[in-house]
């Protein structure tokens, strides 16, 4: 838990009073900025009467919460009351009545090179952050094991090409049933994609009809869903838990109504979970499991996947493998909302084989 607002303002008060502009500027902002882990958020989800940003479910979350706080937020800050300030002196100082007689000149060297300068100098220094981050993004490590996630009006469908290629779809809870059992209502899910933790979990995302996105903001996911490409991005959780997400592409009428829920359980759950779903364990990683370097990756993010590359018959484009007839589990099988199946049944057309 980070306190730096409670211990700015402490620390104020041994400053001259010239400081303690700075010091307030400071403390503004860390206010705006150091809510990422207190301890009354909730993990995974958002908190009622919360701002900022979710606590981080992974690094790359982290990473992104630093970005945010440590590197965007004191720039936007000293800028923002360095304007001000600057506005407020010349109100004050070149007003008419202190200053009857203005000057008239139009140029000054000096001052245009250094206004020129130091917005280049701060967006290169921003740069440097924000390309690590997003290399850390594309730098996957060599994942254990892959996920395919299909976006569809409006619910999930969700593939493990490594064990054993079952595949489900994943709806949102009716009110009452969330109720019933303790998720959030237009979070919770009835089968919810599920992963061990610790592990480096390489997700394919695809659409089977309009662009979706999936997004989950504890584990920094944010990709899009695209009919007739595979898009990847992946995550490694720290700890169980359930995680919640929601589609972030306005995607139709039920664009509101398509959460993803992750639920992070340590490896005998998942594998007794694998087994209850016909799923196979230890069966080996797709694309022989290099996803280091970015050449290798074979669905690296904005790749355009044609079917039966080397990632495997069920991660091809849905075009080769619609929904509708991948083979499902008896145990995932879900029923749809009514107002669902006539949606799901056009989420085969052909719009998504480009
Ligand atoms: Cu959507």
């Amino acid at each position: 838990m980070r306190d730096k607002t409670a211990a700015g303002r402490d620390a104020s008060r041994f400053m001259p009073s010239r400081f303690r502009l700075g010091a307030l500027a400071t403390a503004a902002t860390y206010a705006m900025g150091a809510a990422c882990a207190r301890a009354t958020d909730l993990l995974g989800q958002p908190t009622p009467g919360g701002y900022d940003m979710q606590p981080a479910g992974d690094q790359l979350k982290r990473s992104v919460i630093f970005f945010h706080n440590d590197i965007l937020m004191p720039i936007i800050t000293a800028i923002c009351v360095f304007v001000l300030a600057l506005l407020i002196y010349v109100c004050v100082k070149f007003r008419k009545e202190n200053n009857p007689t203005p000057s008239n000149f139009t140029h000054n060297t000096t001052v245009e090179i250094a206004w020129t300068a130091a917005p280049v100098l701060i967006l290169m220094f921003i740069a440097i952050f924000s390309f690590r981050l997003l290399y850390a993004y594309h730098d996957m490590p060599r994942p254990d094991m892959t996920v395919k996630v299909t976006g569809n009006q409006w619910y999930w469908n969700y593939a493990y090409p490594d064990h054993g290629a079952f595949t489900f779809d994943s709806l949102i809870l009716p009110e009452a049933k969330a109720n019933a059992v303790g998720k959030p209502y237009r979070l919770g899910v009835d089968n919810p994609l599920v992963v061990p933790v610790g592990k480096v979990v390489r997700v394919l995302v695809t659409g089977a009809d309009v662009i979706h996105d999936f997004a989950l903001p504890a584990f920094g996911l944010k990709t899009d869903a695209i009919p007739g490409k595979v898009n990847e991005t992946w995550f490694k959780a720290d700890k169980p838990g359930i995680y919640y997400g929601q589609c972030s592409e306005l995607c139709g009428v039920d664009h509101a109504f398509m959460p993803i829920e992750i639920d992070v359980v340590d490896e005998p759950k998942f594998n007794a979970w694998v087994l209850g779903h016909g799923g196979k364990l230890n069966a080996k990683v797709l694309g022989g499991g290099g996803g280091a370097a970015p050449a290798e990756s074979p669905a690296s993010a904005g790749t355009t996947m044609p079917a039966g590359t080397t990632v495997g018959p069920s991660t091809a484009a849905p075009a080769a493998m619609p929904v509708s007839t991948a083979v499902k589990p008896p145990a995932a099988q879900t029923t749809r909302p009514a107002k669902l199946t006539g949606a799901t049944t056009s989420s085969a057309s052909p719009d998504s084989g480009g």
